[in-house]
């Protein structure tokens, strides 16, 4: 997804992380390469320069956060300015069950509204929900057959009418929900290659007819800023609410999912991931963004480490690792801080100053973390203050304790003594991470 955009903006975010220094030069530079990176995915270069404007004025003005590199900071700031640009807020889509919601779905000819007509029923369908198809591409025999092949696959009605009719179909459908006591009807309608009149006035009728809760407009990811010319124009003439992105699976550039948003004022709701019914993913600019930044969640995960974590308990934690102080207190104390965060090898990743080198040797996946907690909760304050007490007979008792085997129990001793090889040498090579004194 976004390939190109993606590995250029993940290459910029991975020098920049390891910067411990910003200079005016560097920042200059990235700057630079941003905008040629968004260039070249064919973002609007209006839209560029004022994004790439965005982040410099963030970038001079922000003050420095301890828990953060410079860096780091720098792509903190461009991930928001993604977000910004993708879409700071969503569109709350609420189709209760005591009522026939309705959602139109428009765009031109090819761009993949009647697959995404049939992914959204059956997602929906997932959610609670009683969808029937309206078949309301009229001019196109194939468009008919093509909903009712996928409505047939998927077990759910499609409504059409040989008169071809859009008037008798949209009150068929109506109907037929009321008398089914089906609570949703999703509509497909015509598209052209082109903008055209005809059609326009053809969608807006059927807009009229319907007066539909939701119409979400499907773009081609593929088509870059033209698909923004169009969307433009859509919306002018009909007002959606909501973007669909198909083709997203492509090798699109970017263009539209970088500028639709900011050109309509309308929020990217779903995308299309591929042909079969259920590649259709909810769209998350923070996710997105964090996608193309090349850094899965961990921003995110920044941020609950900063919510989360008490500064003096690690500044004090600190301190005693800079003693080489490290007992399986501590060790279960900062396991206790961290468990609601994710996996701990994942944040571990994110903090400054933590050679992830030393850390390879450590299994700190979820699984191992949960047995982890066990095994230290079952042993006494005493017994992990002072590790070497724990002799046979207390391993069985830990083991039995929290679940385990006598093996577990072993394994983290032995780990938790690796930790301690770690520390001693990081106090005497590097500096310990700052926020969890590992
Ligand atoms: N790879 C991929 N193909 C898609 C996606 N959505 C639609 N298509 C394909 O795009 C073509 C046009 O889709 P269709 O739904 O008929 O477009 P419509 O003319 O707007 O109704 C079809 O071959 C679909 O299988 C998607 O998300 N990914
Ligand atoms: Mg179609």
């Amino acid at each position: 997804m976004l390939n190109d955009l993606t590995a250029r903006m993940e290459a910029i975010a991975k020098k920049l992380k390891g910067e411990g220094k910003l200079s005016e030069d560097n920042i200059k530079t990235t700057l630079r390469e941003i905008r040629r990176a968004l260039l070249e995915a064919d973002v609007n270069f209006k839209i560029v320069k004022q994004f790439v404007k965005n982040i410099q004025e963030k970038a001079v003005g922000s003050e420095v956060m301890k828990s953060l590199t410079p860096g780091q900071q720098l792509v903190k700031i461009v991930h928001q300015e993604l977000i910004n640009l993708m879409g700071d807020k969503n569109l709350e889509i609420n189709l209760p069950n005591n009522r026939v919601n309705k959602i139109m779905i428009v765009g031109l000819q090819g761009s993949g509204k009647t697959t995404f007509t049939s992914k959204l029923a059956n997602y929906y369908r997932k959610q609670g929900n009683k969808p029937i198809l309206a078949a309301c591409d009229i001019h196109r025999p194939a468009a008919v057959d093509q909903l009712k092949t996928l409505g047939k696959q998927l077990n759910i009605p499609v409504i059409h009418h040989a008169s071809n009719k859009i008037k008798k179909i949209a009150a068929d459908s109506k109907e037929f929900a009321e008398q089914n006591l089906h609570d949703l009807v999703i509509y497909d309608t015509a598209g052209r290659l082109h903008i055209d009149t005809e059609m326009m006035q053809e969608v807006k009728q059927l807009k009229e007819i319907v007066k539909p809760d939701y119409i979400l407009f499907v773009s081609d990811a593929m088509a870059g800023q033209d698909a923004v010319n169009v969307a433009q124009e859509f919306n002018a003439q009909l007002e959606f609410d909501g973007v669909v992105l198909t083709k997203m699976d492509g090798d699109a550039r970017g263009g539209a999912a970088l500028s639709i948003k900011s050109v309509t004022g309308k929020p990217i709701v779903f995308i299309g991931v591929g042909e079969k019914p259920n590649d259709i993913e909810e769209f998350h600019a923070d996710r997105m963004a964090s996608r193309i930044l090349g850094m899965g969640d961990i921003l995110s995960l920044i941020e609950k480490a900063e919510a989360s974590l008490d500064e003096e308990k690690a500044l004090k934690m600190s301190k005693r690792l800079k003693k080489n102080i490290f007992t399986l207190n501590d060790f279960y104390d900062q396991l206790q801080q961290v468990k609601n965060m994710g996996p701990m090898d994942q944040i571990l990743k994110m903090i400054p100053g933590v050679d992830q080198k030393m850390f390879s040797k450590v299994d700190l996946s979820e699984d191992t973390t949960v047995e982890m907690e066990a095994i230290l909760s079952s042993m006494t304050e005493k017994e992990r203050d002072n590790p070497d007490i724990i002799n046979g007979s207390r391993r069985k008792r830990i083991a039995a304790g929290s679940g385990t085997s006598i093996q577990a129990v072993n394994k983290l001793l032995k780990q938790f003594d690796q930790m301690k090889v770690m520390i001693k040498k990081m106090n005497k090579g590097m500096k310990p991470g700052k926020m969890f004194g590992f």
